[in-house]
């Protein structure tokens, strides 16, 4: 396997690459700093983010001969600290048992497969795990969850294709409950085309398992996929009018990932990012650092940030 920030680098390598395109230029006069400018809203970062970067560029040193390591290491500094209060882990109540999550988000963004490593991650820190097949519309929904419950050898509580989602869930908290489980993940459609029926069915699971445990969901976490940029945004805007997101989880950072997108969320909305996914295997969740993956945006082939990054080590979280 590939180590987590090796991956993370080679994802966002798009995005450090034209962030280093800028970086020709030796003196940050006007012309330099509306580039960068330019790179900086081109790589996702957000407007309000770029412009923060650019004034203080501009007020520490305008007219002066900078180095790309000197911009980079600024960069980087700057992108941390938007990413710093939002590098939250999600640490499941112990005293909740079973600890509800409703995995919400868009079809295709790795809901499912954010469940399957979710279970692995909790499993190994010797948690106990509850599935639900809520995304009861597709049914190979309902069988790439059981897969993923196979492996990890943890009750997946399933309906026929199109059974009622929030009947499931309700099975699920009452089993999950009886058993003692720890953690009870809840995966859902991601039906965004027909929103007022998805409202109703987020509402309905929601309502339905209050019957049994009043405080449930104790997490409602938005998946979303790093590769569609921007669109990440409008998709926090309308799920959160949908329901009360409590974290996310941003997906596909490897390959072609557009990472620069996960600091203008941090900067808009301030929702904890709890983890990020890396691939599509189990191993492939990880908490989400934001000194690292500021180091891994910004990125360059020789600079500082990369041979910290080539140095640190590439373990899993331990368990
Ligand atoms: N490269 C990569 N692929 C991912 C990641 N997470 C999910 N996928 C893939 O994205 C596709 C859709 O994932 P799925 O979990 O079915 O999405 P869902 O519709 O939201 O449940 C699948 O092919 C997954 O293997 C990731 O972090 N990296
Ligand atoms: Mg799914």
């Amino acid at each position: 396997m590939a180590g987590f920030f090796s991956r993370l680098k080679q994802g966002l390598s798009r995005s450090s690459s034209r962030l280093g395109a800028v970086f020709t230029h030796r003196k940050l006069d006007e012309t330099a700093l509306e580039e960068l400018e330019d790179e900086l809203i081109a790589a996702d970062l957000g407007p309000a983010v770029a412009e923060r970067v650019i004034e203080n560029f501009r007020s520490t040193r305008f007219g002066k001969d900078v180095t790309s390591d000197e911009i980079r290491e600024t960069l980087a500094t700057e992108i941390a600290r938007v990413l710093e209060p939002v590098a939250i882990p999600l640490e499941p109540d112990p005293k909740k048992k079973p600890h509800v999550i409703l995995v919400v988000g868009v079809n295709g963004v790795g809901k499912t497969t954010t469940i399957g490593k979710m279970t692995r991650h909790y499993m190994e820190e010797g948690k106990s795990v509850m599935l639900v097949a809520g995304d009861t519309f597709r049914a190979a929904a309902v069988e790439q969850l059981e897969v993923w419950g196979k492996r990890a050898n943890v009750p997946v509580i399933a309906g026929k294709h199109g059974a009622d989602a929030a009947g499931l869930a309700y099975d699920g908290l009452k089993r999950a409950t009886e058993a003692g489980t720890d953690l009870l993940l809840i995966d859902t459609a991601g039906r965004l085309h027909n929103k007022g029926a998805l409202m109703e069915e987020l509402a309905k699971i929601i309502r339905v398992m209050r019957k049994f445990d009043e405080t449930a969901p104790h997490s409602v976490l938005l998946v979303l996929d790093a590769t569609t940029g921007q669109n990440a945004i409008e998709q926090v805007r309308v799920f959160r009018e949908l329901v009360n997101v409590t974290g996310l989880i941003v997906t596909k950072l490897d390959g072609s990932a557009r990472g620069g997108i996960v600091v203008a969320l941090a900067e808009q909305f301030k929702l904890p990012v709890h983890m990020v996914g890396v691939g599509e295997q189990a191993e492939d969740l990880r908490p989400f650092s934001a000194q690292e993956y500021a180091k891994g945006l910004v990125g360059g082939s020789n600079d500082l940030a990369s041979r910290l990054l080539e140095t640190s080590t590439d373990e899993t979280p331990s368990t």
